[in-house]
């Protein structure tokens, strides 16, 4: 009997969230496996680089969520979430990429920058991988880590409203996109739309969701995916 897929994962993580959309899509019944610092060996040991999402499937191990989606594909071709026509297919991976990059760098700035966002950002993390008794002192380290990274990148508090305005030219982009169609690339959702979409699930979590509010049709586009029942499915899970 083949064993059930597991997937190593954090809620408030919106690689994670891609990767159970995609599963969920393909119809694939799987276990997370919520991280945990318990838990931070054993997930070295699958994926040295200690990231989730990790999917675990017949004794593979697929980390990464372009990985998982592309191997998802490969096993369930339908419904088809990568496009099999050339263009189409490099509109989707260049779309993926830049939500994976781009939107993910604005969004986690947001979340760890930004004071207003503190208490959500430390509730959100820390309290699904820490016992209570811990949360002061790794949320406090988890903190300063993030803030430490991103100020070597020369990014500070001070940097957000720039941010905010890279953040309105992507919604601009999108609404672009979105023009006279209900998915980024025509009729049919792909990993373009699975990618940009949990990375706004993910700043809609956050104060900066009121950004949203100037771009309606992304809103439209937001909520229609996330009605669609597989895509409920993964965001309460
Ligand atoms: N390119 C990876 C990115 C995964 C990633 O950055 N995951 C974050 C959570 S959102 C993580 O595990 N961070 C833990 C760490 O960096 O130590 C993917 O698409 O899966």
């Amino acid at each position: 009997m083949l064993d059930e897929p597991l997937l190593y994962d954090l809620n408030d993580s919106p690689f994670c969230l891609k990767a159970r959309i995609c599963l969920q899509l393909k119809g694939v019944v799987f276990r997370r496996v919520p991280l945990t610092i318990g838990r931070l060996r054993e997930l070295r040991r699958l994926n040295p680089l200690g990231k989730v999402p990790v999917l675990v499937q017949d004794g593979r191990v697929i980390a990464d969520s372009s990985r998982i989606a592309r191997h998802l594909e490969e096993q369930h071709p339908d419904p088809v979430l990568i496009p099999t026509a050339p263009e189409a297919r490099a509109y989707a991976a260049l779309l993926e990429e830049w939500a994976d990059e781009s939107l993910y760098f604005i969004v986690g700035a947001f979340k760890w920058l930004n004071p207003e966002n503190r208490a959500a950002a430390l509730a959100n993390t820390v309290n699904e991988t820490t016992p209570s008794w811990l949360r002061p002192l790794v949320g406090g380290a988890m903190v300063r880590n993030i803030r430490r990274r991103y100020a070597a990148w020369g990014y500070r508090a001070g940097a957000l409203a720039e941010l905010e305005e890279r953040m309105r030219e992507n919604l601009t982009t999108l609404t672009t996109l979105l023009d006279g169609k209900p998915y980024l690339l025509g009729r049919s959702a792909t990993l373009a739309d699975v990618a940009a979409f949990a990375q706004l699930a993910w700043m809609r979590r956050y104060a900066e969701q009121r950004l949203l509010d100037e771009a309606p049709s992304v809103v439209r586009w937001l909520d229609r995916l996330a009605a669609a029942p597989p895509i409920a499915a993964a965001l309460s899970s």
